[in-house]
């Protein structure tokens, strides 16, 4: 179903923007350097053909990456980011919807309102499932590096001039995905890097987005040190839980949860680590990541969520964080292969002192 001939998309590309009242880019949720890179790279083609572009970032800024906001202000004078409440009056049967860094309907903020458009054009570099979006207009190439890299080439070979900001924020999304060109770059890569830093993109600048920033830091310090308890499920497989418990009703970024976990597995004698938070009033999210001896997708599925064997997550609705960490303290079980030994009641190894 899906293609992946760079130039029949931007045939579709340009057909379906000159066809269109007006467009709307999503990426997906809880956006990244390259979702919004590409959302931006997207709008800049939009705006080649006179039509009005709108970019839906659903997330609550507060939730969003101190970098994203950085790359979202730089370009707020020529773009317009909306939230998905305003859509409505926007929205028409010739509206074309372009979707960028992600197919799947779960993914992105519009994903039960895809009906109300006209047409959908999906560029993706990720696998598909059953829960992708269903349009003949989806361009999925797993080769290429990110879909900022796909967006670049298509501005390019359209001859489309661009400022230093959309240049920035496309060089950020090829450099977040190849890891700084560490990985899944191939001459094209390289050569749309090339043409953005001709462009005025500027290595310090993005050098300066890929820095944590204190703030960030302190928070996910604090809630590891606030609220970490350590378990031993056998004799040799411990297993980490983290959640503000001074404070269990803060709210946290997605990403908060995701660091902390990332950050407790790097300890010795941590085979999987699990990180919960708020974020937002009732909804909580859970960060999964494991070295592979816990399958941590299982236990995740176990509460609803998904995920891949070391890195998983799940959204859950609860009034009671401690509820829920107790329910997946006992799913761990269920992660574990069968032939290991656990004790009956897992052993409480370390229980951080909380010292105001
Ligand atoms: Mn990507």
């Amino acid at each position: 179903m899906a293609f992946n001939d760079i130039k029949k998309l931007k045939e579709i590309l340009e057909l379906g923007i000159k066809n269109s009242s007006n467009v709307f880019v999503v990426g997906h949720n809880n956006p990244d350097f390259d979702s919004i890179g590409s959302s931006i790279g997207l709008a800049r083609l939009v705006k080649e053909y006179n039509k009005d572009v709108y970019i839906i970032v659903d997330d609550l800024k507060l939730n969003l990456q101190s970098g994203i906001v950085t790359v979202m202000d730089s370009v707020k004078d020529n773009y317009t980011f909306i939230k998905k409440k305003d859509i409505d009056k926007l929205v028409s049967d010739t509206s074309l919807l372009l979707v960028t860094d992600v197919n799947k309907k779960s993914m992105i903020s519009v994903g039960d309102m895809l009906d109300r458009f006209g047409d959908i054009v999906v560029i993706d570099h990720h696998t598909e499932n059953e829960d992708s979006i269903i349009t003949p207009y989806k361009f999925v190439d797993l080769s290429v590096s990110s879909a900022s890299e796909v967006v670049t080439r298509i501005l390019n070979s359209s001859k489309i001039k661009y400022d230093a900001n959309v240049a920035n924020a496309l060089l950020a999304g090829i450099e977040l995905d190849t890891k700084r060109f560490r990985y899944n770059t191939s001459p094209t890569t390289h050569d749309a890097a090339e043409k953005l830093q001709i462009n005025g993109a500027d290595d310090d600048d993005i050098s300066d987005l890929f820095l944590e920033e204190f703030d960030d830091y302190c928070r996910i310090s604090n809630l590891i040190v606030n609220g970490t308890l350590i378990y031993k499920y056998s004799d040799t497989l411990g297993v980490s839980f983290t959640l503000n418990r001074n404070e269990p009703k803060k709210i946290y970024r997605v990403e908060d949860c995701a660091k902390s976990a990332v950050k407790m597995l790097s300890f010795k004698k941590i085979d999987a680590a699990f990180s919960l938070g708020y974020v937002s009033n009732n909804e909580i999210h859970i960060s999964a990541r494991g070295n592979g001896r816990v399958d941590v997708s299982k236990v995740m599925m176990e509460l609803g969520g998904g995920g891949n064997e070391t890195c998983a997550g799940c959204k859950v609705e609860s009034e009671d964080i401690f509820e829920v960490e107790k329910k997946l303290m006992d799913s761990v079980k269920i992660g574990v292969d069968p032939s290991e030994k656990l004790y009956k009641t897992p052993k409480l190894l370390r229980k951080k002192q909380v010292k105001r």
